[in-house]
């Protein structure tokens, strides 16, 4: 089945035409009423009228995600407070959080984009939806829930955590479709097994994961986890949450709703835009956005788009699965981290040197962090106790940085390996390319 059949698969060509009117209105509302992009285009005097077909899109300069947080909280809202009804924000914790602002009418559109995806994965009315995304500013958990209410399923909105209490549910209500993150998604089906409940025996029919990297062993495994096909979804705060892309039955690349979002793929050093089949970073921008419409945003997720026809029927394009970044972001357990912010850390921790390694590992299904860091001479020599006491005023500030906690291991100066030019802080060791 398909949610919204006539704008899921309409021709190319008509589709086109409608992506050009609403790109054409995005434009001038957020050129009319946000100073930021009324300034920026002016300097570079491009102005609404001259956006004539889709390709003019190049006119027009990128957005970032520090543009976004210089513009903390509502910088770039083209409406008032008062038609604003709801606020989210990203999970990533670096200084100032990038703030999204939905109208009534946006958290319609996001839940229509929801719509489509849970339509694709086959959850409809008579579902029985466990969504364990955190229900709070991340835009996991309301997201979904609101796509839900559209579909017609019923929404269990346990949230994250709890662990036996989701298997408790998922067996005591007949839970038939899941929502997770590929991680927790994992660990949740193995303390079911520890339990003695084969997850494979519950009702479980469909799963939808997202919002962090994953490989197609990760599928494999939580499919044969359940016994129940799992479904890529992809979103970030920025454009509105998840939702972005979700992949159909046919499970070959994620549907971006392009009456929604407009896609472009460039080249990340060169800043071209690529065209199809050609792997670069993803830009998107919102077509449909009345609150914070986000033109050109640099999303630094590595991936490709086709335009090709799916066996699904719908024409609207699709992208690859995310593999990888062009900036050093990470995501452990669901949250964003910067090497900067650690760094940051470490600095207002004091006595260590600024040479540090972060680790990322999944030793078995949950993320672990550990950053080892030099320390300097003088408190090298100064004994155990004095470095007990580091340890610990590293990890709270690290804490209070990013709010994770890692494992912090100092080592003797001068250990680490210097670099000469662009240094490389993180060893991810999860393997998720
Ligand atoms: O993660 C939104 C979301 C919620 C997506 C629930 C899917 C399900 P942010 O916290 O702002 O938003 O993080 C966005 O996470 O730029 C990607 O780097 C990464 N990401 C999100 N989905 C996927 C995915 C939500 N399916 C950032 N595969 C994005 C790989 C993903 N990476």
């Amino acid at each position: 089945m398909i949610w919204n059949e006539e704008i899921e698969t309409m021709s190319r060509q008509d589709l086109e035409e409608l992506q050009l009117k609403k790109l054409q209105k995005t434009v001038k509302q957020a050129f009319d009423k946000i100073p930021y992009y009324n300034k920026k285009y002016s300097a570079l005097e491009v102005y609404p009228e001259d956006i004539e077909t889709l390709k003019d899109i190049e006119k027009l300069p990128f957005i970032t995600k520090d543009d976004l947080r210089e513009s903390y909280p509502f910088g770039l809202f083209a409406v008032d407070i008062k038609d604003i009804k709801e606020l989210h924000s990203s999970s990533g914790t670096t200084g100032k959080p990038v703030v999204s602002g939905y109208t009534e009418k946006d958290l319609d559109t996001w839940a229509e984009t929801i719509a489509r995806g849970l339509t694709m994965m086959g959850i409809g009315e008579e579902d029985i939806l466990q969504n364990t995304h955190g229900y709070g500013m991340f835009t996991g958990g309301f997201g979904v829930h609101y796509g839900s209410h559209k579909v017609g399923a019923a929404i269990i909105p346990i949230s994250t955590g709890q662990t036996r209490r989701q298997i408790e549910i998922m067996q005591d209500f007949g839970t038939t479709g899941l929502i997770f993150t590929p991680s927790y998604g994992i660990h949740l089906a193995e303390v079911a097994i520890e339990d003695g409940i084969d997850p494979k025996d519950l009702n479980i029919k469909a799963i939808g994961f997202g919002a962090e990297m994953w490989t197609e062993e990760i599928r494999q495994k939580v499919e044969d986890l359940y016994g129940a096909k799992a479904y890529n979804i992809y979103g970030l705060t920025e454009l509105m949450g998840p939702g972005v892309g979700i992949e159909c039955e046919a499970q070959n690349g994620l549907h971006i709703p392009e009456d929604i979002y407009y896609p472009e793929i460039i080249d990340p050093n060169t800043q071209e835009v690529l065209g199809p089949n050609q792997k670069g970073e993803l830009v998107l921008t919102n077509l449909e956005r009345e609150g914070m419409p986000v033109i050109r945003f640099r999303t630094k997720d590595l991936t490709e788009i086709t335009y090709e026809k799916c066996d699904c029927g719908r024409t609207h394009g699709r992208i690859s699965r995310i593999t990888g970044r062009s900036d050093d972001m990470i995501k452990v357990k669901g949250v964003a981290i910067f090497p900067s912010q650690i760094e940051k850390a470490l600095l207002n921790a004091g006595d260590v040197e600024p040479h540090y390694m972060i680790i990322v590992t999944r030793p078995e299904t949950l993320d672990k962090i550990e950053i080892k860091v030099e320390i300097s001479e003088d408190i090298f020599f100064d004994g155990v106790k004095e470095m007990v006491s580091i340890k610990e005023r590293i990890e709270k500030s690290v804490e209070n940085e990013t709010g994770i906690r890692a494992k912090i291991t100092l080592v003797e100066p001068k250990s680490l390996p210097r670099f000469e030019g662009k240094a490389k802080r993180v060893i991810d060791e999860r393997d998720l390319h």
